[in-house]
């Protein structure tokens, strides 16, 4: 049997055998395994249920002891070996996580494939079902409860047909073994649902308000939770991107989400709607529509009308998971509703896991917008896939982790999280680890300047989102639209423009309403700016567009060999070297396409006199 892939977790054990059958058991494993193998005593675990996910480590006559809830003395012996593993302190006082659900959301279809996914097929589906390795999902589970993870929706929230069949009596069966291989490691599962799936079943509508349907979700979500007891709920994905929901039926996505929710409810469910809903048929026409503007127009207003155990998903940002965003308005605008933050670890539009592009730095600095206790739980797209080493780029794991330490601490340190990961992942000598963790730290501020920089989204190629095509959107549906022409660049989302300044608070709206104050990194989100508009240090606007895309491809090529000198082990020297050099090549293709593009529009030349291709 060939081994398997052990991430950021290379000191413990090949596998958690399958006896394992509870958090508590797991812990022990892990522990009589992995503390001598570092150096130290076997500690003593007390369940205290009281402390729920809460751990504390503390020393007493001389020995160590882990005291937490069920779940929490695996959160605890899973930082104690971190810390041992690392040559650092364990953490002090009681942790306990901020966020309660923190959520994997996984695009895996049954046929196998992954919608967005870059790490290969699915884990865990295969053929129109499920199909798993038992071994590298133990893996997996150890994976996503050694950073605290706890519920992963199984399946794409775009659902397939064959999907529906997961909460079918079938599929039950099925559902509640895949259930069971999780459960030792905290993880509760999840399920996407579709809207309209009553109308499989003989209903001939899908009105949230029809009594028929109402019913139909009552009798399935008892017998889905007859299987699965301890199942974390439902998520739906309505009204958007062609997917069924309430608005066919001239109902509130409130009235929608409050009918699926009432059927959860007696069983402790809770039911995810997720808020990604705008105009997917826009005509390129038409410039009054903003598509960053229509969540907050959707979902504002009924803030206040959500049952008690919905939770509404918003994107961090108002569009789609672009490079650089504003936090959504939607997140701040909405105080009497529970809220979920959804972050994509997939790296659809942030270079498919071939490009370098560590998250924790661009979540941190979202959280310094977002007052996190008006959010409940965290979402995160996930990253995994069939690949030996789970993320495609060996070094993408760093993002999985990352989320972790996040989800669990949204105040995490970014830099501490990134150092972390490296130091268990590959013991390198210390200049080398320095190396592997600035090459991360710099990597997304690298990849942001060679492809879309000031804010500038969508200059990707339709479809599959890597590499660059300005236009390639421009005359589309979609809402996404840069507007780039002889003299200038950019939606002026003012308050003279779209409007969209103004579903901010006033603090935030006044840093963004005017390119004075607008952060340069957003400066082509919010405002319509002539190539010669003059920007804070002195340059045009069209000399610093290209001089970031002139600076991204050398700091991306100077990252490239500092990385190509990194002693990493087999096969992970081979793989990041070979993806490597995939990056350069779309570094410079976007360098050269943007830089280009802009010149033919602009006729500007390039104050430096470097080349730009006619
Ligand atoms: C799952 C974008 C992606 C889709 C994805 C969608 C979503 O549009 O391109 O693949 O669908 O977001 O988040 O629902």
């Amino acid at each position: 049997m060939n081994s398997i892939r052990r991430t950021w977790l290379p000191y413990l054990p090949e596998d958690v055998p399958s006896h394992c059958e509870h958090c508590a058991d797991v812990a022990t494993f892990e522990l009589s395994l992995g503390c001598p193998r570092l150096g130290a005593a076997v500690p003593e675990l007390r369940i205290d249920p009281d402390m729920g996910e809460g751990y504390r480590i503390f020393s007493k006559d001389g020995k160590v002891l882990i005291l937490g809830g069920a779940r929490g003395v695996l959160y605890g012996a899973y930082a104690l070996l971190e810390a041992l593993a690392a040559g650092d302190a364990p953490p002090e006082g009681v942790q306990r996580p901020f966020y309660g659900m923190r959520m994997l959301d996984c695009w895996d279809n049954p046929d196998g494939s992954v919608e967005r996914g870059y790490s290969g097929r699915s884990l865990w589906f295969e053929g129109g079902g499920f199909r798993w390795e038992p071994r590298r999902i133990r893996q997996m589970g150890r994976m996503l409860a050694s950073v605290g993870i706890n519920v992963l929706c199984v399946n794409n929230v775009n659902v397939h047909p064959e999907a529906e069949g997961l909460i079918e009596d079938a599929g039950l069966p099925e559902l509640a073994r895949f259930a069971a291989a999780l459960r030792p490691f905290g993880v509760r599962l999840m399920v996407a649902v579709s809207f309209a799936q009553p109308m499989r079943h003989g209903i001939p509508t899908a009105d949230p308000l029809d009594p028929a349907v109402e019913g139909w979700w009552a009798g399935r979500a008892d017998a889905v939770w007859r299987a699965v007891p301890d199942l974390a709920g439902f998520l739906v994905k309505a009204d958007s991107e062609h997917n069924p929901g309430p608005f066919t039926y001239g109902r509130s996505h409130a009235e929608g989400a409050n009918m699926l929710a009432r059927a959860v409810a007696p069983h402790g469910g809770a039911l995810v709607w997720r808020a990604f809903v705008y105009n997917c048929a826009q005509d390129w026409r038409d410039a009054e529509t903003d598509r960053p503007m229509a969540a907050y127009q959707t979902y504002a207003p009924l803030d206040g009308q959500f049952d008690d155990n919905v939770i509404l998903q918003v994107k961090h940002g108002p569009f789609d998971f672009q490079v650089r965003e504003p936090v959504s308005p939607t997140l701040l605008a909405m105080p009497d509703t529970r809220l979920a933050l959804e972050l994509q670890l997939a790296q659809e539009y942030t270079g498919h896991q071939i490009d370098l592009y560590a998250m924790n730095p661009m979540w941190r600095a979202l959280t310094g917008d977002l007052p996190p206790e008006k959010v409940v739980a965290v979402a995160a797209v996930s990253n995994l896939g069939r690949d030996d080493n789970y993320t495609g780029h060996p070094f993408a794991a760093v993002n999985l982790y990352g989320y972790g330490r996040y989800a669990w601490n949204p105040q995490v340190d970014p830099e501490r999280a990134i150092r972390r990961w490296a130091r268990l992942s590959y013991a390198l000598p210390d200049g080398q680890e320095e190396a592997l963790v600035q090459a991360l730290l710099n990597s997304r501020a690298i990849y942001e300047k060679y492809t879309a920089p000031l804010g500038l989204c969508w200059m990707v190629k339709p479809g599959t989102h890597y590499g660059p095509d300005p236009w390639g959107y421009e005359f589309d549906l979609w809402g996404t639209y840069n507007r780039a022409d002889r003299d200038a660049v950019g939606i002026d989302r003012t308050a003279a423009g779209t409007g969209y300044v103004l579903q901010y608070p006033p603090a935030l709206r006044k840093r963004y309403e005017s390119p004075e104050t607008c952060p340069d990194a957003l400066l082509l989100f919010f405002h319509r700016l002539r190539y010669d508009y003059v920007m804070r240090d002195g340059r045009t606007l069209i000399q610093r567009i290209y001089d970031d895309h002139f600076e991204g491809v050398e700091a991306a090529e100077a990252m490239a060999e500092a990385l190509a000198g990194l002693d990493l082990p087999e096969p992970d020297k081979t793989e990041a070297r070979e993806r490597m050099a995939l990056q350069l090549k779309n570094a410079r293709e976007w360098r050269d396409v943007v830089n280009t593009f802009f010149r033919r529009l602009s006729g500007a030349d390039d104050a430096k006199g470097r080349l730009i291709y006619n």
